[in-house]
């Protein structure tokens, strides 16, 4: 019986949770990056060959890339994005030769992904992220000022994002800024709100259809390498998917995952099913996407949100939000059976809980040592009785 290959992201060596604690954990792989290397510059064998053995040596298998980060270049086809489709390629041959065989990637200009609150008090106690809309458009409209974003809401939301500002004091403010831009590559050190909406201006022309054409543009270079040098490419959808400041999106539902597969259907062309992304906004079949693109789902992050009518959303306890993860987790494994191969799998975010609140160690939001733990415990425990009822 195949089963998922159990992982936990793992930030490197300056990640308070250590490769020791994913061990004990109980997972088997290990999710990295060499978040090192300056974004758009080829990942040598040498440095690939460095960490992998750091991972082996910790009793861990290194599972997959998260992410190998595609340049802003690329996404708006502009200065040297032809140079960098280069190097993204020779990283690409470089984890193959390397036996490093999946990599994650998403195509979300300028944010990676957006929150209004990072430290939400969950009722059990656990702190969790979470997206206030009405906090989310006071930023846009009273904070960010971004040009036009009234055209983006009702008159009524405008209203309400007013009366969710006035409320908010100075330190709130500060506090949602800080939150709202941290999505952005390298903002914990240095981006200011200005550096931010300079950011924002690089897409003021362009809309969605032009993303998709970019990024189909970049498929078509780098899958036919992919599928040579052996690596499965997995994009991860938008988070939330929707469009965020006036961004285009381009990974917000199935339809454009397929039109991806129709664009480009080289087999290394796949998806990150990321079950709490797609879970932020809309309605998506989750069970049915991993039925049906399950050839080409290659990594799966599970995650389980709530949204509410006024359109916000909660990071839920897995077994807690929206998603039906008995279903989704029996139909990944029959895709696994039908494919003979264990697809990896990690918990996305876990709440802070227990020590986690009161050690002093400075994780990535979400990505805490015991929230995680627990999610992945939850999520083996059910996998496991699944596979047993499926074998008996
Ligand atoms: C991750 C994403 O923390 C998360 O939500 O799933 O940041 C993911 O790593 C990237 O979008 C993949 O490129
Ligand atoms: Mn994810």
């Amino acid at each position: 019986m195949y089963l998922c290959e159990q992982t936990m992201r793992w930030y490197g060596p300056n990640d308070p949770v250590t490769l020791a604690d994913i061990r004990m954990a109980g997972a088997t792989g290990v999710i990295t990056a060499l978040h090192h290397i300056p974004n758009g510059e080829v990942w040598s064998v040498e440095e690939i060959e460095k960490r992998k053995e750091v991972i082996e040596a910790a009793g861990l298998k290194w599972s997959g890339v998260e992410s190998v980060p595609v340049h802003e270049h690329i996404k708006t086809q502009e200065g040297n994005w032809r140079q960098y489709i280069e190097n993204y390629k020779q990283t690409l041959r470089n984890l193959g030769a390397c036996g490093i065989t999946m990599v994650t990637y998403n195509f979300m200009p300028v944010l990676d992904w957006t929150r209004t609150n990072l430290d939400y008090v969950f009722p059990d106690g656990s702190h969790g992220l979470m997206f206030e809309k009405a906090a989310y458009m006071a930023f846009d409209l009273y904070i960010l000022q971004r040009a036009g974003a009234e055209k983006d809401y009702t008159s009524q939301e405008i209203a309400r994002a007013k009366a969710r500002f006035d409320q908010m004091s100075a330190a709130e403010r500060e506090t949602l800024t800080r939150t709202m831009i941290m999505g952005l590559p390298g903002s914990e050190e240095s981006f200011t709100l200005e550096q931010f909406r300079e950011q924002l201006e690089r897409y003021k022309d362009m809309d969605a259809v032009r993303l998709r054409a970019n990024l189909i543009d970049f498929l078509r270079a780098v899958c036919p390498v992919a599928d040579e040098a052996g690596v499965k490419m997995v994009i991860h959808p938008d988070d939330p998917p929707m469009p965020v400041l006036g961004l285009p999106r381009v990974l917000s539902g199935a339809e454009d995952f397929q039109a991806l597969v129709d664009a480009v259907p080289n087999p290394s062309n796949g998806l990150c099913l990321c079950t709490g992304s797609f879970g932020g906004a809309g309605k998506h079949d989750l069970v049915g996407m991993m039925r049906r693109f399950g050839d080409r789902i290659n990594f799966v992050h599970l995650r389980a949100v709530s949204q509410t009518e006024e359109g916000d959303f909660y990071e839920k306890w897995t077994f807690e939000g929206d998603l039906d993860t008995y279903e989704f987790l029996r139909a990944m494994l029959e895709v696994e059976q039908r494919r003979s191969c264990s697809i990896p799998l990690r918990p996305d975010h876990g709440h802070c809980i227990c020590d986690d609140l009161n050690s002093g160690k400075r994780t990535n939001p979400g990505y805490t040592c015991l929230g995680r733990m627990r999610e992945l415990a939850e999520i083996r425990g059910m996998e496991l009785a699944i596979a047993r009822q499926m074998s008996e």
